[in-house]
């Protein structure tokens, strides 16, 4: 998948929620093509890949066909994609997804399987007590996972560093061996894609 194709894919799913054939939320990704291209050149097949609500971009890139992640968004659950057979799986909880991740990790180990779990958040998920609790847990055994943080600067409309007070987010100069950080900013809203759409 390269940056026009992921770029084209978003731009159709747009449109198709904007002409209310969609009846869900959808999470749009934008302007952070190259950085994700980059964090999957380390994803191997057997990894999993764990996300939250915006989800699209993994899917592709680790391998699940286009058509099929075409057709769960418009049968409503781009909120929760899963793809177990790609293993990909998403939660849409705030935080959800971390301890599922932290818990895949610890299975792995356990069996000396190989495979590595790459855990993806959003900035102000990246602030919560659980985010921090796991990545001092993953840390501290020792466990196949990476944390990818993705700072778009804010959490729905509020933005994440007014919030803590604090200029400088927790990952934001990590240079933490499980902690990939990168900033974004994207032209859609925190959902759907512009035009209010009645379900
Ligand atoms: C427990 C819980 N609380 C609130 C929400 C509503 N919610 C969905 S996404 C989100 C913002 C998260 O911001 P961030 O982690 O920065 O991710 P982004 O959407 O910016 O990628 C919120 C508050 C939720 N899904 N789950
Ligand atoms: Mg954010």
């Amino acid at each position: 998948m390269t940056i026009e194709e992921l770029i084209a894919f978003e731009t159709e799913i747009a449109e198709e929620f904007n002409m209310g054939k969609i009846h869900a939320p959808i999470h749009l990704y934008s302007g952070n093509e190259a950085q994700m291209i980059e964090v999957f050149r380390g994803i191997q097949s057997e990894d999993w890949v764990m996300c939250s609500w915006r989800s699209h971009y993994q899917c592709l890139l680790k391998g699940v066909p286009r058509a099929e992640v075409k057709a769960e968004i418009m049968a409503g659950h781009s909120i929760t994609l899963c793809f177990p057979k790609y293993r990909v799986v998403s939660s849409a909880i705030v935080g959800g997804i971390i301890p599922i991740a932290v818990g895949v990790a610890v299975g792995i180990k356990q069996r000396g399987e190989k495979g590595r779990v790459h855990c993806f958040m959003g900035d102000m998920t990246a602030e919560t007590g659980i985010a921090h609790e796991a990545i001092k847990y993953s840390t501290n055994h020792q466990l196949p996972i990476r944390f990818i943080v993705e700072d778009n600067g804010k959490s729905v409309c509020t933005d994440t560093r007014e919030t803590w007070n604090q200029p400088v987010l927790s990952w934001e100069k990590t240079t933490h061996p499980l902690v990939t950080y990168y900033q974004y900013q994207t032209k859609y809203p925190h959902a759907g894609a512009g035009k209010r759409v009645q379900f």
